[in-house]
């Protein structure tokens, strides 16, 4: 399957999974289900559905063909390049394809001199309203290319300015970009740039990402640092006819021979494979080099030669809008479409899909113990009143206040409920402190104060690891506390439940733990900048800062994601107290309206008894009715009735 084609099954999945949980939730507001903690799972369900968003980054050298890839791939259908792909240095910003339904179409560009200012681009990504901004048309081809040529954009400055923009360093020569007659250096006119357009993909969820030639961006730690690390899947780029260079090389080893290890996927393209289709050899020998090519291309990058994938970009663009299937096919680039859709969406698929199944089964027992506490609720109820067949107004009237004053003693027993709830919001307050923002800007500040010392930054590297460590241990703190919190919610949980007859149960608890992975990943990625050879760069203070603004962005996300987590659970807790309470609460006035009817009307009894029986076959297929709803949520796209059906 092409990677068009699987996307678009997501997309349907997605789109369904989203129809399918408005009925769930209508259902249980029509059947009175809708407590709070339910609620804020089916928000959680649906925000992780709608807001999945894939990443796939294309990087390499520069001219290796990233631009003419996506164009291939992504634009086919447009009858024209849409991303600008010429000879030479092309892309000169990263440039970001995305869809945001809020927005019209539009161009959005940040202008180079913000590296100039302190915000990281995590802020301005928070202020769009900064950017400069360009209308899309995307019915008009032609005007579509036009507008995203910008991104080719230069501007020619003074070396001072180069070298405050971080594009000249007089400490690395061998890197800097060569002056023109007029001494005047290029450097790319903007920073950073966003598309935001309604293509089909992009509007479910896809995100692609385009970037310039690494040498020429590695100045820009965000990039490296947190984009490409964020994205799903990275496309790797060489070009057949020069194989790996050493410039290649460098790229791979220092940008993504890293990500490989954490769960990202990589993928390695031979591209430009028809600069060896040769009139001259036969189709046979050409094979034979394409096929020597990939296998050395493997060996320098330490991957099987499987992993390197052989194609043309440009004839696989041109195949497509002239619809030559012979040219297509000997593009190859189907191959990698596949690759793309199988591996990369494939496994995206299975974890958002893992995901939900914890959220359901989570939605799943909330509400089935709701309906397990009234089912058990109208047994009771029942029971009570069979005993009252026969009986005199005495004994009815003497139920009556024994019901009362079990009432009285439960309202009375309230501080006791009270007091599990204080106790668990003592113990997450110091948890939460612990995942603070405060507590992670004081952890990180001996860090930060090593970047921020003039000159060559000795001690940089101990403070590093040194910061690392303890954010390990205070993550592994947290997880232990959590499991402190856990363990007496479980107690009290089980007191409160024989106590009073609850079927409380302590949801699942975040495993904090697997943070300390994703620390572990930050600190990985971020190792390269600190080496002896990047020590020159690094004496740079604006290098130093935007490093340590980079760095204390991506640890905020991990810490935002683990205080969601612990919240989560916190509110799942409470509103399962709440639930029972309100349900008990409402349990007694229903016993006691029923002997009050029974007081007053001498046939009472067995009409109430019915009713009660009718409730409980009611409930009944309520039970079933819930688990064939959750159990369709999970559903693939294709097997199913129409939606229609079962909501009856
Ligand atoms: N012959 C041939 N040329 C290709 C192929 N793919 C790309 N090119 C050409 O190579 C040149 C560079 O392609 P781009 O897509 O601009 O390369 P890039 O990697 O985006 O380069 P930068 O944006 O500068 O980083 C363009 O002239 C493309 O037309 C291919 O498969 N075969
Ligand atoms: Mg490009």
């Amino acid at each position: 399957m092409s990677f068009n084609q699987e996307f678009d099954q997501h997309g349907v999945w997605r789109k369904q999974f989203a129809l399918r949980l408005k009925l769930l939730s209508e259902w249980l507001t029509d059947h009175d289900l809708m407590e709070s903690g339910v609620r804020e799972r089916l928000d959680q369900l649906h925000a992780q559905v709608k807001n999945d968003k894939i990443m796939v980054a294309f990087v390499a050298e520069f001219s290796r063909g990233k631009s003419e890839l996506i164009n291939a791939v992504f634009f086919a259908g447009y009858g024209r390049r849409i991303m600008p792909a010429s000879a030479g240095r092309t892309t000169m910003c990263p440039t970001e394809l995305g869809y945001d339904a809020e927005v019209p179409p539009c161009l959005r560009l940040l202008p180079i001199e913000t590296r100039l200012q302190p915000q990281s681009l995590l802020d301005w990504r928070n202020a769009l309203e900064k950017w400069e901004r360009v209308d899309l048309d995307v019915n008009d081809p032609k005007q579509l290319a036009r507008a995203i040529q910008k991104v080719a954009e230069v501007r020619r400055v003074t070396q001072a300015e180069a070298a405050a923009l971080g594009f000249w360093h007089d400490e690395v020569p061998e890197d800097n970009p060569l002056p023109g007659p007029d001494g005047l250096i290029e450097v790319p006119k903007w920073r950073h740039a966003l598309i935001n357009m309604a293509h089909p993909l992009l509007k479910q969820g896809l995100v692609i990402l385009d970037t310039p030639g690494l040498n020429a961006i590695g100045a820009e730690p965000e990039l490296t640092v947190s984009l490409l690390p964020q994205a799903h899947a990275v496309v790797f780029i060489l070009a057949a006819d020069t194989g790996v260079t050493k410039s290649d090389l460098t790229i791979w080893r220092q940008h993504l021979a890293v990500l490989g290890e954490g769960r990202e996927s990589r993928l390695v393209v031979l591209n430009k494979i028809d600069t060896m289709w040769d009139a001259l050899s036969s189709p046979e020998q050409v094979q034979l080099q394409i096929a020597s090519q990939r296998t050395d291309s493997a060996e320098i990058l330490g991957l099987s030669p499987r992993q390197v994938l052989a194609v043309s970009a440009q004839k696989g663009l041109l195949a497509k809008v002239h619809r030559d299937k012979k040219l297509l096919a000997a593009s190859n680039l189907m191959e990698l479409e596949t690759a793309l859709g199988v591996d990369l969406l494939g496994q995206r698929r299975k974890i958002l899909g893992a995901a939900v199944a914890n959220g359901i089964q989570a939605l799943r027992s909330e509400t089935g113990r709701m309906v397990h506490t009234r089912a058990r609720d109208l047994v009771e109820q029942i029971q009570e009143l069979e005993g009252l067949r026969g009986k005199n107004t005495g004994v009815i009237k003497q139920m009556r206040l024994r019901i009362e004053q079990e009432q009285a003693d439960f309202d009375a027993s309230g501080a006791k409920i009270q007091a599990v709830r204080s106790v668990h919001l003592r113990l997450l307050k110091d948890l939460f402190a612990m995942l603070s923002s405060s507590h992670l800007k004081a952890e990180v500040a001996t860090l930060g104060k090593a970047l921020k010392q003039p000159g060559i930054k000795l001690g940089v590297r101990r403070a590093y690891d040194h910061t690392f460590d303890r954010l390990r241990t205070d993550m592994g703190k947290a997880d232990r506390m959590a499991g402190d919190i856990q363990s007496m919610l479980e107690g009290s949980f089980k007191n409160l439940n024989a106590e009073y007859g609850f079927s409380l149960q302590a949801p699942t608890p975040p495993r904090l733990g697997q943070y300390v992975k994703d620390l572990d990943l930050i600190e990985k990625s971020h190792l390269q900048y600190l080496s002896l050879g990047n020590a020159l760069r690094l004496a740079q203070p604006e290098f130093a800062e935007r490093l340590a603004r980079a760095l204390m962005s991506r640890l905020r996300v991990v810490y935002d994601t683990a205080v969601n987590e612990v919240e989560l659970w916190n509110k799942s807790a409470a509103a399962q107290l709440d639930a029972q309470l309100r349900e008990r609460r409402r349990n007694f006035s229903r016993r006691i309206e029923a002997v009050s009817r029974i007081q007053q009307a001498a046939g009472g009894l067995d009409e109430r008894i019915r009713e009660l029986q009718s409730h409980q076959a009611e409930l009944n297929q309520l039970d079933v009715k819930l688990a064939e709803l959750t159990e369709h949520l999970l559903a693939a796209p294709e097997e199913e009735p129409s939606d229609e059906a079962l909501v009856a």
